[in-house]
């Protein structure tokens, strides 16, 4: 297994449907030290608007991947270092496991498979609006979790596992559950990350951390700070 994110400890998730903070622009986004953007969101995504951002990340020097939540939202552009296709684990409806994809995959005569990948979502928050979208089974105990997890690599051999609870900060305990089933799969973990301590605990208990809404709520400054506490949290403590 050798995709990019196995080195990555921080990603910066842009929302199409949000905005930046006044008077921040894309360029400072992508100056944070992230070590790659998605850009994605569950409501309100269009074409153009992620076409918008794709355009403005990608003329930096950080990798951009989008994350369609649908296929009506997949951009095709040089702009962007590939596709990063969610598939929910805990989702009631099935839509969001594969009968979106197999939609995208009817109407697209494009899709890139040389770029594309997907993400295994464990959806934990019940109040997110992706918990919601996909009726997410939420009440999952830790082993569940960890369960979860271990199928995700396993049985469906995905790469990446993402827990994800989006809006709130996590239970770490089943988030450390997740990370000590997978072998080889990257754990990325999404949540309520809003300052250096909290990115350097969640980092503690995954490989890949993603922060959100802290980029459209607070700007660059903050992010920069979970930047360092999701790579403090990676770093060999000296004696
Ligand atoms: C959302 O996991 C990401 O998909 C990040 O969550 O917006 O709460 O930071 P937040």
């Amino acid at each position: 297994m050798s995709g990019p994110w196995t080195e990555w400890d921080h990603v910066l998730k842009i929302d199409p449907d949000k905005s930046l903070v006044d008077g921040e622009t894309f360029e400072d986004v992508a100056a944070t030290g992230t070590d790659a953007i998605e850009v994605g969101g569950t409501t309100g995504m269009t074409e153009e608007k992620m076409a918008r951002v794709v355009d403005a990340c990608g003329k930096y020097d950080v990798p951009v991947y989008i994350e369609p939540s649908n296929p009506a939202s997949v951009v095709h552009s040089d702009r962007h270092d590939g596709y990063l296709i969610p598939v929910v684990m805990n989702a009631g409806d099935v839509t969001w496991i594969t009968g979106a994809h197999k939609e995208w995959i009817r109407l697209d005569d494009d899709v890139d498979w040389s770029r594309t990948f997907t993400e295994a979502y464990i959806v934990l928050n019940p109040e997110a609006s992706v918990a919601t979208y996909t009726q997410a089974n939420c009440d999952l105990e830790a082993d569940e979790v960890a369960a979860y997890a271990e199928a995700a690599e396993h049985l469906l051999g995905q790469e990446i596992v993402y827990v994800e609870y989006s809006g709130t900060l996590g239970d770490t305990e089943k988030v450390q559950a997740a990370h000590d089933a997978l072998d080889d799969a990257t754990l990325f973990y999404g949540g309520g990350i809003h300052d250096y301590d909290s990115a350097r605990q969640m980092a503690s208990h995954s490989d890949v951390i993603v922060v959100g809404d802290l980029v459209h709520d607070e700007g660059a400054d903050a992010v920069r700070e979970t930047v360092e506490g999701a790579k403090d949290a990676k770093t060999p403590v000296q004696d």
